[in-house]
């Protein structure tokens, strides 16, 4: 049965036996603690919530749940166990033993991309934090708490290994991850999606399935990293992913089954109708899908990245499950289709593949993504109703790489700047838009009930019923 240990901060790196980083960790925890209190979700930080939490690494072990105000969560370290004899999978150092300790050469870049992953949960917490105050249900108000503590946990996980191998620069880049915040127009978050608003339920739920997924597939990368501290983080990490993106996944599914059956009760498909009818008709949740999908995107960098390059070359982040490809694993003479905008239109280019790295990882999420919008489109086509949601083109709506100079239409045409102007409303939510979602945003806190606008869930957590007091508002 598993247990939370005793310890201050509850780990699997022996953290006793480093009096110094465990010194270190034990002043940056009431800074994260403040922070939580000041940043993280706002009210409901005395109500007990039915919580997960991460307690080892074994399989079937590793979770233990219970009631827990979230200031008193324990914020853990674990690293996935170590693989005996684990050597470098891919780039110049292909077959050589993987690093115990950080390769002073590349130093500044493994620091960069590992203070890149830890920017983003903290930030996540941030844009989530007012939502609790309209949650659908007690069910999502307990998944939101989940995915925000475990969120912290990624934060404390980037941390660590900020502290354990970076010295003093290392907590100092610890500390400004509690420095910069999202939408802060002095001190933002490093990258776009984290500085956009997550202002309801439906941003959110797509938010986690979309934004979440970018976690994944970066998290998978890392995981294949020469580093191995780094690598065995982020295998653990996305252990407590998946349930992230599950919860955006069956969040947006059970829109999507509460419209259907609105519109087969009333037999329309009216937008306006539907809307009166207190849900979320299927144009406007395809305009806040391309919104997210798109911000998402972009969080894979540019077509062509000579940072990707250098990450692949030196070891530091391999390509999405790197040790089942069979190749050189060293890209020198592989070439990658690239789409790119070419005088009118869009076209496939040949492109060295060690400089298409971050696109491969981005055609790898699209695939997934696509994956998710097949079982939504299943859905509505059980119900009976002819419409199916799709993934614009991958140019739409770009503000990095190759498509950030050009307007893309969802289907993929290039258009004009006024084309794009007229058309925008229909392919990107509107101020009214996101007045209609707000508006359903009526929080609903009894015990079993559920808002108007989203299907009950088919099962509860942990083996609990759906109508489980989540959360404890006593
Ligand atoms: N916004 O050479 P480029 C997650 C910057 S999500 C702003 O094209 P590179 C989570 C880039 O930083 C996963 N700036 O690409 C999800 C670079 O700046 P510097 C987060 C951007 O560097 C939900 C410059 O443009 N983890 O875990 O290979 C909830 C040129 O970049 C953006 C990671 O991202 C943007 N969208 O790739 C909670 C993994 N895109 O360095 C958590 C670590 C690019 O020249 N990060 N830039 O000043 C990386 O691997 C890389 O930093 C990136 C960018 C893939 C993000």
């Amino acid at each position: 049965m598993s247990h939370i240990s005793d310890e201050k901060i509850p780990n699997n790196v022996n953290l006793t036996e480093d009096k110094k980083l465990q010194r270190a960790l034990e002043q940056w925890q009431p800074d994260f603690l403040r922070w939580w209190m000041d940043m993280g979700p706002s009210g409901f930080q005395a109500h007990q919530v039915y919580l997960r939490t991460a307690v080892g690494v074994d399989a079937n072990d590793w979770a233990h749940y219970d009631f827990v105000k979230m200031p008193d969560y324990r914020w853990g370290i674990f690293l996935a166990r170590p693989e005996e004899g684990r050597t470098i999978a891919f780039g110049d150092h292909c077959g050589e033993p993987a690093w115990q300790e950080v390769p002073g050469e590349y130093r500044s870049a493994l620091r960069r991309l590992i203070v890149t992953q830890g920017d983003t949960e903290p930030a996540s917490v941030e844009q989530q934090r007012h939502l609790g105050r309209t949650c659908p249900s007690l069910y999502d108000l307990r998944n939101l708490f989940q995915i925000n503590v475990e969120e912290g946990r990624h934060l404390w996980a980037m941390v660590y290994l900020l502290h354990a191998y970076f010295g003093r620069d290392g907590r100092e880049e610890a500390d400004a991850t509690l420095e910069r915040h999202a939408g802060d127009p002095d001190k933002p978050r490093i990258l776009g999606a984290f500085n956009e608003k997550t202002p309801h339920w439906l941003a959110y739920f797509l938010f986690t399935y979309f934004t979440d997924r970018d976690g994944k597939y970066q998290l998978a990368s890392l995981a294949e990293s020469g580093f191995d501290p780094l690598a065995r983080t982020c295998q653990f990490m996305l252990t407590e992913e998946a349930h992230h993106m599950f919860v955006g996944e069956t969040g947006v599914m059970r829109i999507i089954q509460r419209t259907c059956e609105v519109m087969r009760a009333l037999r329309t498909d009216d937008p306006e109708r539907l809307r009166a009818a207190g849900v979320i008709d299927l144009p406007t949740l395809q305009r806040f899908l391309n919104f997210h999908y798109s911000v998402s995107l972009d969080l894979f960098g540019q077509e062509l990245s000579t940072n990707g390059a250098t990450y692949f070359t030196t070891g530091l982040k391999g390509r999405y499950h790197e040790t089942r490809i069979a190749d050189d694993h060293r890209l020198t003479d592989a070439t990658w289709s690239v789409s790119v905008p070419q005088a009118s239109t869009i076209v496939c280019v040949e492109q060295p593949a060690l400089l298409a790295i971050n696109e491969r990882l981005r055609d790898d999420y699209i695939v997934d993504c696509q994956r998710g919008l097949n079982r939504w489109n299943k859905e509505i086509e059980k119900q009976g109703i002819d419409m199916a949601l799709t993934l614009p083109h991958r140019g739409f709506q770009r503000r990095i790489g190759a498509f950030a100079e050009v307007q893309v239409s969802p289907d993929g045409r290039l258009v004009t700047a006024d084309d794009w102007a007229r058309q925008t409303s229909q392919w990107l939510p509107t101020a009214e838009d996101h007045a209609f979602v707000a508006s359903l945003m009526q929080p609903v806190t009894e015990l079993g009930k559920m808002a108007s606008w989203i299907a009950p869930p088919s099962r509860g957590i942990h083996g609990q019923p759906v109508d489980y007091e989540y959360v404890k508002f006593h």
